[in-house]
This record gives structure tokens, C-alpha cells and sequence, in this order.
């Protein structure tokens, strides 16, 4: 019997349950981002201290199922990021690139609002994303990816990638984005950080 086969992997690996209005998959393992976890993230340094002291409020969380990690194997994630800002700067996920640098992932908008931010490591070049319910955006290898939620409800997604990926967040803690995503006139733009 293959490891990875149809007999070999539980019922609960093959189907899962997604609990849009919390975020959660069944009872998987889920973790969670507070404001104090995204220290630098943010352009205005000023208002990020600002609201720390005020709360440390939770920004987002991921929920992961990994049935079977190998070659050929996926794993997933549902994300939940909830609606605010820090000054001008709508909430965001830290951001990362794939260990495995090659590996691409697919995002599927499932409810909420926003944009993803895409920054080719290489090269720099920005792009930034509508995303949201009924969206779907493929990221390809060797691109860092932020979700920002630029709506006023939780951004809901689930983002699907081989289970040899990993995720590297040094890159993005050291340079960050090159591009912030502010509100400007009641519209997100995009401006040089
Ligand atoms: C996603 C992200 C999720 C949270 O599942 O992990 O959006 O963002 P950070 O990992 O940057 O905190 C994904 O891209 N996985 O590879
Ligand atoms: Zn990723």
C-alpha cells in the first residue's frame, strides 16, 4: 500500500469541515496573530505603538491541514483576517516567501474583501491584487505574498500548497514589502513604503 494512498489516509484527511463566520477547520490546529506579532509591518511606526498600547488586538488566523506530507502531497490553509487599521494602513498578514522557493500556491477567496500583495524576490516587482469572495489568485514560486482586507467584514480564504513549501519569514522581517497599501479618499491605494 502506497503511504499516501486512498486506504492509507483517514477519513478525516480526505474531507474537512470550514466554519466561515470563526475561521476554523474542524478541530485543527489554528494560530493566531495578535497586533504585537506584527511588529514592523507597518509603515507608521507611531500609530502601530499607538494602538498596542490600546489593545493587542487579533489580527488574523490560520487554521492548517497537512493529511500527508511527500512528494506530489498538498496541504492547506483557511485564513481569517479581520477588518481594521493602523493609521492609514488597512490590517495585514506578515507576509512571506516559501522556503522551497519554487513552490507556488493558490488562493481561493471564499468571503470578505481585500488585496493581495505580490513581490517577486528577485526583481522586486510589485502587483497588487483585488482578491476576495469568488476570487482566485495563483502565486507563483519565488514571490512573496501579504493578504491585506481592505473591507469592513473578515477576509476569508483558503490557500493551498505543497506540502514541501514551508514558509520563510526572515526575507519580509529584514526588507518588509517594498509597497504599502493605504487608505486614500475612502479607496485603497498603493504607494512606495
Ligand atoms: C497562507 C498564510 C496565511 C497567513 O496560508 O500562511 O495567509 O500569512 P502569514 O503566513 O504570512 O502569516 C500561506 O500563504 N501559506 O503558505
Ligand atoms: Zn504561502
Amino acid at each position: 500500500m502506497h503511504p499516501f494512498s486512498l486506504s492509507s489516509l483517514a477519513k478525516e484527511n480526505l474531507e474537512t469541515h470550514l466554519d466561515l463566520p470563526s475561521g476554523t477547520i474542524d478541530h485543527r490546529p489554528r494560530v493566531e496573530r495578535r497586533l504585537s506579532d506584527l511588529k514592523g509591518c507597518f509603515r507608521n511606526h507611531e500609530a502601530y505603538e499607538e494602538a498596542l498600547q490600546k489593545e493587542d488586538a487579533l489580527i488574523y488566523a490560520v487554521t492548517s491541514v497537512e493529511p500527508a506530507t511527500g512528494d506530489g502531497q498538498m496541504h492547506y490553509g483557511l485564513g481569517i483576517l479581520y477588518p481594521g487599521k493602523i493609521g492609514n494602513e488597512y490590517y495585514l498578514t506578515k507576509g512571506h516567501l516559501h522556503a522551497h522557493r519554487v513552490a507556488a500556491e493558490v488562493y481561493v477567496g471564499l468571503q470578505g474583501e481585500g488585496q493581495m500583495l505580490l513581490e517577486e524576490e528577485g526583481t522586486r516587482e510589485s502587483r497588487l491584487l483585488p482578491f476576495g469572495k469568488n476570487t482566485v489568485v495563483y502565486v507563483p514560486g519565488h514571490t512573496a505574498h501579504r493578504t491585506i482586507n481592505t473591507g469592513s467584514d473578515p477576509l476569508v480564504y483558503l490557500g493551498i500548497y505543497p506540502s514541501h513549501a514551508g514558509h520563510d519569514y526572515l526575507p519580509i522581517a529584514q526588507k518588509n514589502f517594498r509597497m504599502v497599501v493605504v487608505e486614500k479618499d475612502h479607496r485603497s491605494t498603493m504607494e512606495i513604503r
